[in-house]
């Protein structure tokens, strides 16, 4: 994925509210191509594992609750520079402090509920993309 990729999780509030197309219209405006995608939904074993880095944060609990509570959306996404053109895409994790015109402060109801997720570097992006995908499911 060496700079060109990064990973996405259109997280359950944005699924539930209904923004999905919206979201996605989004992210193909801003010129990330899809490589992989699925619906999915995370087992708690299995969010805990990907957040394990928060593990000790007061949020942890919530975090995993919400993430189980209904379908998400996976994805590999590939454009120049990708992994901090997305974080910018979808702005700042709490949406009272996201840039206009951003995912979340378009869409995320709190800074729990943030609608989206994308990875933080390069090495992320690889080991998350992992996490949801084999290499068979990537085009
Ligand atoms: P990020 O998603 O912008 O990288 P992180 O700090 O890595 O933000 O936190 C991971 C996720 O944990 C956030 O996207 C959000 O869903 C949740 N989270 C972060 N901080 C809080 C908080 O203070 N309260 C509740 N949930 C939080
Ligand atoms: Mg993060």
């Amino acid at each position: 994925m060496a700079g060109n990729r990064t990973f996405t999780m259109l997280k359950p509030d944005s699924i539930e509210s209904g923004n999905i197309g919206n979201i996605l219209q989004m992210i193909s405006n801003a010129g990330f191509e899809i490589k992989a995608m699925k619906l999915t939904q995370l087992s708690e074993d299995r969010a805990k594992k990907f957040y394990e880095v928060h593990k000790e944060r007061p949020f942890y609990g919530e975090l995993v609750e919400y993430m189980t509570s209904g379908p998400i959306i996976a994805a590999i996404l590939e454009k120049d520079n990708a992994v901090e053109d997305f974080r910018t895409l979808i702005g700042a994790t709490d949406p009272a402090e996201a840039a206009d015109g951003t995912i979340r402060k378009l869409y995320a109801e709190s800074k729990g509920r943030n609608a989206v997720h994308g990875s933080d570097s390069d090495e992320n992006a690889v080991i998350e993309g992992n996490f949801h995908f084999e290499a068979s499911e990537l085009v």
